[in-house]
């Protein structure tokens, strides 16, 4: 097939006409075919993939942005109390396919296309992802809101426009390298710009008082926050909500003419590009916090634009009522605060009550505390945020004031109780006071203001309660809740494996467990049944192969769809034991090497693949990359071991490139040192497309193992509780490592994977480095037990009836992990809110 202009003619018989709600091929092609003449973005009569992307692109948005109005005006009549999520991060990943999906119109669209001669999987791959986030957490978001417009709720998503996104991994000989990853590069045919939205956002400034006492926050550097709208479609639903992106901008009087026109170019836009620096670059830290005024700037910016924007509507919607009274906000507004990095929407909240509405403190402080609800994501120390006060009362004095009148009152009712807890103060109040370093502590400032405080699994909301957030539990015996995480099912398994779609919808007599997972145990049933495991096998082995042809494209690696499937993809991080993943590979080549021939031939053929970015100046993670990459240049080229045995590091791990890997998986690794791991969801992904799991007993492992049933899943290693223990043996000197460890790291410092010198990641293993003892994350003391684990799923995999049989239990256990179920609970037991449905 030749993609040659010609090939791809724009008219040629199709009529370039404008049907926004198309339902037949033909209307639609004739849709896109006006997109690409009249809404042109290229030259005309170019119509190659990317351009009849973009072209589709506009004819899907064309009916979204019909219901989103709708949807818009439906909200505005009926006024429910309405969700707004904050969140610095999503990770949207591409709309296209899931846009078509959710309105299904597959069948359409594929046939409009194949009238120019292109095929909607191609088309779709042309769009580049939205990655406003860095892992977890801002997927989590993503697939929140995709639920949350599924069941019709009003709840809507703020964030910020990026203009660079999750940066670009590329791997070279040295390791990883970096670059700025441009998805707006040409445009988004997914936002559209509110020119009409546009709030101020001040920085810096001073406090005044008026002659009545009240304060006022004025000078400093005013920035403008502008709408972006992203539609966020339901599954065959017309419900479609919005996520709202602020973009900062300066304004035309900010521009200094006079100087420009006297050469000073520089300096006649310093105010402009101050505001660009603003939405730039996404922070690209998961787990981990710097310290960075740019970031704190970001934040507010995110928090107040929102919060604008959010009392603007509810007073509009109290448009005409007699009267009305701010004790109703927390009744037609909830606000969750995904972790702590959108904290200040609380000082924010107040200041604008006390200082724009002249509300009382207690009636303020009532009115925000039944507003906000906080969601921790980690127990990581270094992951929780701290802000120096100092750079706090330079950037934001106002707030620090109201944070300090919020401190001042905490210990004040610490006080008052009957608690005790006077001589915890100093860890619960708010404001860590060491001379040194003045600190704002942003997860008690959360957990003091929020009338709700969550973990994202039983485990981890089990630690808060009883570690990180012990002491406030006896102040606040309800606040503390557990809402496990969960995925989309639309995403992670409808469109992403559309052929295991078809079996289960086959199998179950209906297509409704797309929204009611839980009739996925309706599989259980036929888990023996041979017919059902041979279609199972086939739809596997289908994904298998367009993974083959992705790693091949990608990385010049040609693997075995025979051999098993072995995948570990997410963040690169000390605590998710990448390093124990490739430790055991190379234990696994070292024997390999060492046997004969026919043992060889005896023994499970595998595929491990690795993916995941490294924060940039995270060292050891980039080690691990990197030694990675080495271990698979010297084990694929192998000819005596590599029809056995292939490691691959799977370059760029973004959404698209999971939607490709985890259909096509067969065993993922999910192996974190038990109490570390929040929760974890890539695990509830690959578990849901049939993919065991080998893994600890860490965050929704535990619960994922609880659903499918302890003999599907591969399970090793200490549990959260015995961890503190071991660290204490090892500190001294107790522990003796396996030696199957000690060797597997002696080959590495053999040089056998090139003259690299690992020696430094190899000791954070061993003595006292790391975190300031060695080997912090027990991968020795876990090593032993993983490798038993290994060798039970290479014996289990040679009964290919007893895999496929796992394989469908393991998606048939899966239904609790919907983010339908988890958006359910936040709605119910959080939120308060309900259903809202456009008729
Ligand atoms: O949030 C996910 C969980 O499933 C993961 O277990 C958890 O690690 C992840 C600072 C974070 N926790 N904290 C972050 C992200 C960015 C940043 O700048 C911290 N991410 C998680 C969803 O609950």
């Amino acid at each position: 097939e030749t993609n040659g202009a010609t090939a791809h003619p724009v008219s040629s018989k199709v009529p370039a006409v404008a049907h926004p709600l198309a339902e037949n091929a033909d209307e639609i092609a004739s849709n896109i075919n006006y997109h690409a003449q009249f809404s042109p973005h290229f030259s005309p009569f170019k119509f190659e993939p990317e351009q009849a992307y973009y072209a589709t692109a506009e004819s899907v948005r064309d009916r979204l942005v019909q219901q989103w109005n709708e949807t818009y005006l439906h909200f505005h009549k009926v006024d429910p109390k309405q969700t707004y999520y904050l969140s610095m991060e999503y990770l949207q990943g591409r709309a296209l396919t899931n846009a078509i999906g959710n309105l299904n119109i597959q069948d359409a669209y594929a046939g409009a296309l194949s009238k120019f001669g292109h095929e909607l999987e191609e088309i779709a791959e042309q769009e580049k992802d939205a990655a406003l986030g860095n892992g977890g957490l801002g997927r989590l978001a993503s697939c929140f809101l995709d639920s949350m417009a599924t069941l019709n709720l009003p709840a809507w998503g703020y964030g910020l426009r990026y203009r660079y996104g999750l940066f670009k991994q590329r791997i070279t000989k040295e390791g990883q390298e970096e670059t700025a990853e441009d998805w707006i590069e040409k445009f988004s045919p997914w936002e559209v710009v509110r020119h009409d939205i546009m709030f101020p956002v001040r920085f810096f400034g001073s406090v005044e008082v008026n002659p009545d006492g009240s304060r006022k926050w004025v000078g400093g550097e005013v920035v403008q926050a502008l709408a972006y709208d992203v539609p966020i479609p339901g599954y065959k639903t017309k419900n479609t909500n919005s996520l709202r992106l602020w973009e900062a901008k300066a304004s035309a009087k900010d521009f200094n003419l006079f100087q420009f026109n006297d050469g000073q170019y520089e300096s006649a836009a310093a105010l402009h590009s101050r505001a660009h620096q603003i939405c730039a670059v996404l922070y690209p830290g998961d787990a981990t916090e710097n310290g960075k005024l740019l970031r704190l700037k970001q934040q507010f910016f995110l928090c107040s634009a929102s919060l604008q924007d959010i009392i603007i509507r509810f007073k509009e919607r109290r448009h005409g009522k007699e009267s009305w009274k701010w004790s109703e906000f927390p009744s037609k507004v909830a606000v969750q605060l995904n972790d702590t990095h959108p904290t200040l929407a609380i000082p924010e909240l107040m200041r604008l009550l006390l200082d724009e509405e002249g509300l009382g403190w207690d009636e303020a402080w009532d009115v925000t505390t039944r507003t906000i609800a906080y969601t921790n994501h980690t127990v990581l120390p270094e992951a929780l945020e701290k802000w120096s006060q100092t750079v706090m009362w330079k950037l934001l004095p106002r707030h620090m004031e109201i944070i300090e009148e919020i401190d001042k009152r905490f210990i004040a009712l610490i006080q008052a109780t009957r608690l005790d807890l006077e001589s915890k103060l100093p860890s619960i109040r708010i404001l860590d006071n060491n001379p040194q370093k003045p600190v704002v502590r942003m997860a008690n400032l959360c957990v003091v203001s929020a009338h709700a405080v969550n973990g994202v699994a039983q485990l981890h909301s089990d630690i808060l309660k009883s570690e990180l957030f012990a002491d406030y539990v006896s102040i606040w015996p309800t606040k503390f809740q557990n809402k496990t995480n969960g995925i989309t099912p639309r995403r992670w398994l409808r469109f992403c494996s559309p052929e295991l779609s078809n079996i289960i919808t086959k199998w179950l007599k209906t297509d409704s467990w797309v929204t009611n997972l839980d009739l996925l145990t309706g599989l259980r049933q036929f888990a023996d049944n041979e017919d059902l495991q041979a279609e199972w096998v086939s739809a596997k082995m289908a994904n298998k192969q367009r993974l083959v042809q992705y790693i091949l494209q990608v990385t010049g690696v040609s693997i075995d769809p025979n051999s098993l499937f072995d995948i570990q993809v997410k963040r690169i991080h000390e605590y998710k034991r990448q390093l124990l993943n490739i430790l055991g590979a190379i234990y696994r080549y070292k024997i390999l090497k060492e046997i004969s021939p026919e043992e060889r031939k005896k023994t499970t053929p595998r595929t491990i693949m690795i993916g995941g970015k490294a924060f940039a100046t995270y060292t050891n993670a980039k080690r691990i990359v990197r030694l990675v990459n080495d271990v698979g240049a010297v084990v694929n080229n192998d000819p005596e071991v590599n029809d056995y045995l292939k490691v691959v590091f799977v370059p760029n791990y973004n959404v698209s490139v999971a939607e490709i890997l985890i259909p096509g998986s067969e065993l993922s690794q999910h192996i974190s040192t038990a109490g570390m791991e929040a929760s974890g969801t890539s695990n509830m992904k690959f578990a849901l497309n049939g993919c065991l799991i080998i893994g600890t007993l860490d965050g929704a492992n535990v619960e994922i193992r609880e659903e499918i049933g302890e003999e599907n899943f591969f399970l090793f290693g200490a549990t959260a509780d015995e961890v503190p223990r071991l660290r204490k043996e090892r500190e001294n000197g107790l522990f003796k490592p396996d030696p199957q460890f000690e060797e597997a790291k002696q080959f590495i410092r053999s040089g056998v994977f090139g003259s690299y010198d690992y020696n430094p990641l190899l000791e954070s293993l061993e003595g006292n480095s790391g975190y300031g003892r060695g080997d912090y994350f027990l991968v020795g003391y876990d090593f032993c037990t993983y490798m038993e684990a290994q060798a039970k799923v290479d014996e289990v995999y040679r009964n290919r009836k007893r895999w496929a049989k796992m394989s469908i239990l393991s998606t048939a256990g899966s239904g609790k992990f919907s983010s339908d179920r988890t958006i359910s609970q936040y709605a119910k037991e959080i939120w308060n809110i309900e259903e809202c449905r456009i008729p």
